[in-house]
C-alpha cells in the first residue's frame, strides 16, 4: 500500500516474510523507513526482492541483531510469541512488538477518509467479513476485505474516499495491535481454539476483548449471543458506552427470511448474517439494501460448499471446520428426514480429545467415516451412536460414503480437525475432497453408460 511518508526517519524490524510480512516491508520501504527484515526460511528471504527494493533492506535477524532505538518489531501473526525468543529480545531492547494491522492503524491518518470494521470470533469470521463487504457493495459503498481472510491489509492500494476496510482479525493479530480504533467492531463467538498459543482459555478470550478496549467509547460494537465469554465482553463494553452503541445480534428478526439465502443456511449462518446486518446498519445501510444483499451472497469455498448433487445425494465440502465447535452447526443443519441422512467424513489433526460440541447432533448422522490421526479416537467416541467406518484415507471415506448414501442423503466433509497430518492446509483438503467426488461421480456415470 502506498502511504505518504509517515514512516520516514523511523526504524522497524520485520520478522516473518510471508504474506503479511512482505507487504509490511514494502509499505515501510515505500514510506521512507529504515527496515531490517528476516525469516528463518531461505526461500522467504529470497522473495524479498520481488516485493520491494531489497537494496534498501538490511537482512538481519532481530533476535540477535541490535534493535535498540527501533520504533517497533513487526512480527507475523504465525510467529508464536508465547515461546519465540523475539518477545524477550524486543523487551530487552525496549522495542514494542507489533503486527501489520498496527502499521495500518498508524497509517490511517494518511489515507483518504474511510471507516474500519474489525470482525473477530472463533468461528464465522471469514463468512461474516465477506458478507459485510458484499452488503456494503450492494449498497454502493466501496469496501474491501483484509486481514486474516488472506489478503494482507497493507497489500492493495488504499480505498477511495468513503471506503470501508472490513478486517477479519484473529486473536494472533489482535495481540500485536495496539491502537486500532475500529468504527465498528464485532465479536461472533468464543469457544476453545489455538490453546497452544495462550495460557488457557481465559487468556484466549481476553485477547478477543482487546479489539473492543482499543475502541474509543463513542464507537459502535456488535456482539453475537450464545456463549458466556462473548456476553461478558459485551457487558463490559456496554457499561462504558452510551446506550445504543452496543448491539446484540441474536438473529430473531431474521429467522423468517433465512430461507431466502441459499448460501447462508444453518444456525451458524444465522449468527453470521445477524452480526453482518448489525454491522452494516451501524454504518447506515438500509434494510431494503441488506435484504437484497443477503439473497445474492454466494458464500465462500470450503464452508458448507455444495460441490455436487448426484442421484439425489448432496456432497458438501466444509473443510474449513477445523474444530468441533465449527463442525457442530454443519451437522445440525441437516436433521433426520425422517431417517438420519448425513454421511459424515471427519478426522485429521485433533484440537482436543472429544467431540462434545457435536454430540447434541449425533442423531443426524447416518454413518461416520473417520480419517487421519484423530480417526481411532473419533471412531471410539462415535461407535455407540452410529455406524463407523475406519476409512483412514479421504478417497476411501468418499468411496464408502458414496456407496452407502441414498437419495436425500448428504455426504459431508466437516472434519472438526486441522488438516496438517495429511494435507498442506484446509484448502488443499477441501480441493482433494471435491476432486475425488467429481472423479468418482464421473467414473460411476461412465460405468452406467457402458
Ligand atoms: N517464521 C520465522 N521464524 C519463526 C516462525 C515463523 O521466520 O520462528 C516465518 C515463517 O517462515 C513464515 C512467517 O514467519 O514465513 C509466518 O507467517 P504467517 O504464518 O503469519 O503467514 P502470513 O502469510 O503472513 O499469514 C498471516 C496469517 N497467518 C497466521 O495467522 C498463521 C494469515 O491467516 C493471514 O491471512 C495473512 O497473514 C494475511 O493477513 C491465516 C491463518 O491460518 C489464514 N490464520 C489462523 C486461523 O485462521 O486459524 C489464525
Ligand atoms: P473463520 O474465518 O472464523 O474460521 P469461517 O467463516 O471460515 O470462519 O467458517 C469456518 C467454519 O466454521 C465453517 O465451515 C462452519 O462450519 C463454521 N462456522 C461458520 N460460522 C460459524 C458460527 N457463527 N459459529 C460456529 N461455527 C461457524
Amino acid at each position: 500500500m502506498i502511504v505518504s511518508p509517515i514512516f520516514a526517519g523511523k526504524r522497524y524490524a520485520v520478522l516473518g516474510l510471508a504474506r503479511s510480512g512482505l507487504t509490511a516491508v514494502a509499505t515501510l520501504v515505500e514510506s521512507g523507513a529504515h527496515v531490517m527484515a528476516w525469516d528463518s526460511r531461505d526461500e522467504a528471504r529470497q522473495q524479498l526482492c520481488e516485493w520491494t527494493d531489497c537494496g534498501k533492506v538490511e537482512l538481519a535477524d532481530p533476535v540477535s541483531a541490535d534493535i535498540t532505538g527501533y520504533d517497533g518489531v513487526v512480527v507475523s501473526p504465525g510467529i508464536p510469541l508465547n515461546r519465540h525468543p523475539i518477545a524477550e529480545a524486543a523487551e530487552r531492547a525496549g522495542v514494542p512488538v507489533i503486527g501489520d494491522i498496527e502499521l495500518f492503524a498508524l497509517a490511517r491518518a494518511s489515507l483518504p477518509a474511510h471507516r474500519v470494521v474489525g470482525i473477530t470470533g472463533t468461528n464465522g469470521k471469514s463468512t461474516t467479513t465477506s458478507l459485510v463487504c458484499h452488503l456494503l457493495e450492494v449498497a454502493g459503498v466501496p469496501a474491501r476485505a483484509g486481514g486474516n481472510i488472506g489478503v494482507p491489509v497493507l497489500g492493495p492500494e488504499p480505498l477511495p474516499e468513503g471506503g470501508v476496510y472490513v478486517l477479519e482479525l484473529s486473536s494472533y493479530q489482535i495481540d500485536i495491535t495496539r491502537s486500532l480504533d475500529c468504527d465498528v467492531a464485532a465479536l461472533l463467538n468464543i469457544t476453545p481454539d489455538h490453546l497452544d498459543r495462550y495460557d488457557g482459555f481465559e487468556a484466549y478470550a481476553a485477547s478477543k476483548g482487546r479489539l473492543f478496549s482499543m475502541q474509543g467509547r463513542e464507537r459502535q460494537a456488535v456482539f453475537g449471543v450464545g456463549d458466556k465469554e462473548t456476553r461478558s465482553i459485551a457487558h463490559i463494553e456496554a457499561a462504558r458506552r452510551a446506550p445504543g452503541l452496543v448491539r446484540f445480534a441474536d438473529g430473531a428478526d431474521l429467522v423468517e427470511i433465512q430461507k431466502e439465502w441459499p448460501s447462508l443456511q444453518g444456525p451458524h449462518n444465522l449468527q453470521n448474517a445477524a452480526v453482518a446486518v448489525a454491522i452494516v446498519e451501524a454504518l447506515g445501510v438500509k434494510k431494503a439494501q441488506w435484504r437484497k444483499g443477503l439473497r445474492t451472497f454466494s458464500g465462500l469455498p470450503h464452508r458448507m460448499e455444495r460441490v455436487a448433487v448426484a442421484n439425489g445425494v448432496t456432497y458438501i465440502n466444509d473443510s474449513k471446520a477445523t474444530n468441533p465447535a465449527s463442525t457442530a452447526p454443519a451437522i445440525a443443519a441437516f436433521p433426520p428426514d425422517p431417517e438420519p441422512r448425513i454421511h459424515w467424513i471427519l478426522g485429521g489433526l485433533p484440537k482436543g480429545d472429544n467431540l462434545d460440541e457435536c454430540k447434541p447432533f449425533f442423531g443426524n448422522i447416518a454413518a461416520a467415516y473417520t480419517i487421519g490421526d484423530a480417526g481411532p479416537l473419533f471412531a471410539e467416541i462415535l461407535s455407540p451412536y452410529t455406524q463407523v467406518h475406519r476409512s483412514e484415507m479421504m478417497a476411501e471415506a468418499i468411496r464408502q460414503a458414496m456407496a452407502a448414501a441414498k437419495p436425500g442423503d448428504v455426504v459431508m466433509l466437516s472434519p472438526a480437525c486441522a488438516s496438517f497430518d495429511q494435507f498442506r492446509d484446509y484448502e488443499a483438503r477441501g480441493d482433494v475432497f471435491r476432486q475425488i467426488v467429481e472423479a468418482l461421480l464421473a467414473e460411476n456415470a461412465k460405468g452406467e453408460q457402458d
